[in-house]
């Protein structure tokens, strides 16, 4: 209160022209971080030119301009401020005004580098302030992510006394190299709750991802509420639900549109799966008549995967799943809805491209493009069907073909991109099946260049999933995803030219006072210079 009673009368001066006096700097202003430099950032940004001469300082009288107009644009230079009051102790007002006389962070749409397209954005930092332009919200929001990464970590009282807030000078020009950045969180596994979801949104925002995959169903638990079919949730995500019967727990409607919404608002879209023909044990084992012979097979909480599919020949099941596909699209705003479709052992190929040819226009009757993991290709989907590659090799038949035909890849081959797999033998959690997987691994590689015959102009994006069978805990969940996470994210926003280990490892090396900070629970690597 005090504060906003003091900024409002310095404002009031200013309006006036009237000479005001800066608040005393802050005593021993020792920075708490090394001085940074315009390419600090990850994913590294695709122009840098510092200016070493014009390092802006943010100060008890910054204030943050928006375009006026635009509540969008406003929206992020309130997240901006919410990250940076706790941090700075200033008040930091969000203005969505033409102009101020105050030194300002200005988020302003419009009038940047034409290069920027949809997603990418331009900073321009000079003595008297930082000026942040992109053609989209979402462009402004990806800068200010970028200018968190130039300040101070985002230290909290009583520390943060000792450190200066200064950005260096100079501009930076951004765009991602693919339109499609995510991660996926498998609830179904392991179920985690809202807080742990959006914990993650804030981790995975601050990287420039910006879809998040959430597997809501599996053999061993159903997370998402649909009213038609309501012992979905109360049964198949009830107690004893999960890996090991660890459990219950699901999203209800609300709970799901409040993940939706908390992740828009960071400019992430959710992306729901629910996996069929296979993976469907928990829906079998709570509704017998979704099965062939009418009787439900007992719940699974163990790791085996490809031993249940739904009845392919029965018109039950197409209500059943329409049921389904109709309540989830009703709830999601993205133009996405994944289907699944991964290790139907169970299904014979026929049965499988039924149902397929079934399934897929369902998706678009209600309004979504269906996604589904590669194996979807062995059905020959229409084109506009969004095929996400998990194999761990370099060849696939199927997605070459599906990519000559105008099918878009996602790409997250499993030995590189897998979140789930053990970082070296010791690794407490995870799996590995598709190899051990170091951050240098989760890097070296080209999305562009995985499978062959499945080129840049196929490709829509990266996606780095994270299967839940051994993970319990938003500790957890961070162990896993970070460093790695940040690498995939750089694959998919960074250009092919600017990959190079030496620097990311450095640039990654200092994420690190943000993590501690931030109570992140990062595995740290040893290929990694810490600070
Ligand atoms: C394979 S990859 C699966 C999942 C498992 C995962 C564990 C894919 C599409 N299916 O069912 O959880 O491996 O790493």
């Amino acid at each position: 209160m005090r504060r906003r009673h003091t900024l409002t009368r310095l404002l009031a001066i200013a309006a006036l022209g009237l000479p005001f006096t800066l608040p005393a700097a802050p005593a021993a202003a020792t920075p708490a971080t090394p001085t940074r430099h315009l390419s600090d950032v990850v994913p590294a940004p695709v122009e840098t030119h510092p200016d070493a001469g014009a390092t802006f300082r943010i100060t008890p009288l910054t204030v943050i301009r928006t375009t006026p107009g635009s509540t969008a644009a406003w929206q992020v230079g309130r997240h901006l401020a919410g990250t940076l009051r706790p941090a700075t102790g200033y008040p930091l007002p969000v203005l969505p005004v033409r102009s101020t006389p105050l030194p300002e962070i200005a988020l302003l749409l419009g009038g940047a580098d034409a290069r920027v397209g949809q997603q990418g954005y331009q900073i321009d930092v000079t003595r008297h302030g930082v000026t942040i332009r992109a053609n989209t919200a979402a462009g402004l929001f990806a800068g200010a992510q970028t200018l968190r990464q130039l300040l101070p970590a985002e230290i909290e009282a009583p520390h943060r006394q000792r450190v200066t807030w200064t950005v260096p000078g100079g501009r930076i020009v951004d765009h991602p190299r693919f339109a499609y950045r995510g991660a996926m969180l498998d609830v179904a596994r392991h179920f985690h709750t809202v807080d742990e979801i959006t914990a993650y949104v804030d981790l995975l925002s601050q990287y420039k991802i910006n879809y998040l995959h959430l597997h809501l169903t599996d053999d061993q638990g159903w997370r998402i509420q649909i009213d038609s079919w309501p012992r979905l949730t109360t049964v198949g995500g009830g107690p004893g639900t999960g890996v090991d019967g660890v459990g219950p727990g699901f999203l209800t409607k609300a709970d799901y549109q409040a993940v939706v919404a908390y992740a828009a608002a960071r400019h992430i879209t959710i992306i729901p799966e629910i996996d069929m023909p296979g993976h469907t044990n928990a829906a079998q084992s709570t509704y017998p008549e979704l099965n062939c012979d009418g009787v439900a097979p007992p719940p699974r909480t163990d790791m085996a995967v490809g031993y249940s599919s739904l009845c392919i020949n029965d018109e039950l099941t197409y209500r059943f799943v329409e049921d389904v596909i109709r309540e989830l699209a009703a709830i999601t705003p993205g133009p996405f809805l994944h289907i699944g479709g991964d290790e139907a052992h169970a299904t014979t190929d026929e049965d499988y491209r039924t149902f397929m040819d079934r399934v897929l226009p369902l998706v678009t009757k209600y309004g979504k493009r269906a996604s589904g993991w590669n194996e979807v290709t062995q059905a020959d989907p229409p084109s506009d069907v969004v095929a996400q590659f998990w194999g761990t090799g370099t060849t696939n038949a199927d997605l070459v073909d599906a990519a000559a035909r105008g099918n878009k890849v996602i790409m997250s081959p499993a030995s590189r991109t897998y979140l789930d797999m053990k970082y070296d033998a010791n690794t407490r959690l995870g799996l590995r099946w598709a190899g051990l997987i170091e951050v240098s691994d989760a890097y070296g590689w080209d999305p562009a260049h995985r499978v062959s015959g499945v080129g840049e102009d196929a490709i829509l994006g990266v996606e780095a999933p994270l299967w839940s069978e051994t993970l319990r805990s938003l500790d957890d969940i961070e162990f896993m995803a970070f460093p790695r996470l940040p690498a995939i994210a750089e694959l998919g926003w960074s250009t092919e030219a600017s990959h190079d280990w030496e620097s990311f490892r450095v640039r990654l090396g200092e994420q690190a006072p943000r993590w501690r900070l931030q109570d992140v629970n990062f595995y740290p690597s040893p290929q990694v210079p810490w600070i």
